[in-house]
């Protein structure tokens, strides 16, 4: 085993509900727009990966009239500006908590020489802010690749970012495994080799995680065991470098 590949938005942190769709409203909000996604509206608009791809799907879906006015681009375009802003902002103000287990999991990685890396569809300035508010300002460094946002084409459910990863890492997939906590993640990682671990949040409890090579609550801590929901069952309540080697040599 070479290295670990980590989505950021659910599975570092439990960033979707109060931080990016706040940002997302209060973003609509600065522009003068009455557009509101509560919490079970923003839950099916995740199906769609990316912020700028999301606001035009919600543009092409329920307000197709400004799509017939023109100019749906660049709206598009300054609203995730402003969006990324006050997501930065709200990082910065607040406390970012990692989930169970990311920071023991990503320390022990380096203890034993693997090297780190992040898959992700979110802009790249939310990532190194997200790393740096959460780990401190080093942490960024930690990562031997950052695949974010437009850096490929096609985001997830495309397999484009792993590969991308995969290809600046230097590495065959075999000898990584991917961290994901949605089915669109699965099946990116899944579609460019990886075995993948999937830590669900409740926006992604009920998807399809067939092919996910161990589903668990989170990656657990030694007096917090996480729960089995699919796949392998890791063997000590937690997922750590000694369970991932077991489960690569398999
Ligand atoms: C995360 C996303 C991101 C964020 C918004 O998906 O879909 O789009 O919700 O980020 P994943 P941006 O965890 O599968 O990478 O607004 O910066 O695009
Ligand atoms: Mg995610």
């Amino acid at each position: 085993m070479q290295a670990l590949i980590f989505d950021v938005d659910g599975t570092l942190a439990d960033t979707e509900r109060d931080l990016h769709r706040v940002a997302f409203n209060r973003a609509f909000r600065s522009a003068g727009l009455d557009w509101c996604w509560d919490v079970s509206t923003y839950g099916l608009l995740l199906k769609v990966a990316g912020g700028k791809e999301r606001i035009r799907h919600y543009i092409d879906t329920i307000h197709p009239e400004l799509v017939a006015r023109g100019g749906v681009d660049r709206l598009v375009r300054e609203l995730h500006v402003r969006k990324t802003d006050i997501y930065l902002s709200l990082l910065r103000d607040g406390e970012i908590r990692l989930r169970p287990g990311v920071e023991r999991l990503l320390r022990e990685a380096r203890r034993c020489g693997l090297r780190l890396a992040i898959a992700t569809t979110t802009t790249p300035e939310n990532v190194t802010s997200l790393l740096a508010s959460a780990l401190g300002d080093g942490a960024v460094q930690w990562f031997d690749v950052i695949g974010a946002g437009d850096i490929v084409a096609t985001k997830k459910p495309s397999p484009d970012i792993y590969r991308y990863v995969l290809d600046r890492l230097d590495l065959p997939a075999a000898s990584c495994f991917a961290f994901e906590d949605s089915a669109n993640g699965l099946r990116a990682a899944a579609g460019a080799g990886l075995r993948t671990i999937v830590t669900p949040t409740a926006y992604t409890l009920d998807e399809d995680f067939t092919g996910a090579c161990s589903v668990v609550s989170d990656l657990g801590e030694p007096h917090a065991h996480c729960e089995h929901l699919g796949g392998h069952a890791p063997g000590r309540g937690l997922i750590d470098i000694a369970q991932l080697e077991a489960w690569q040599a398999a």
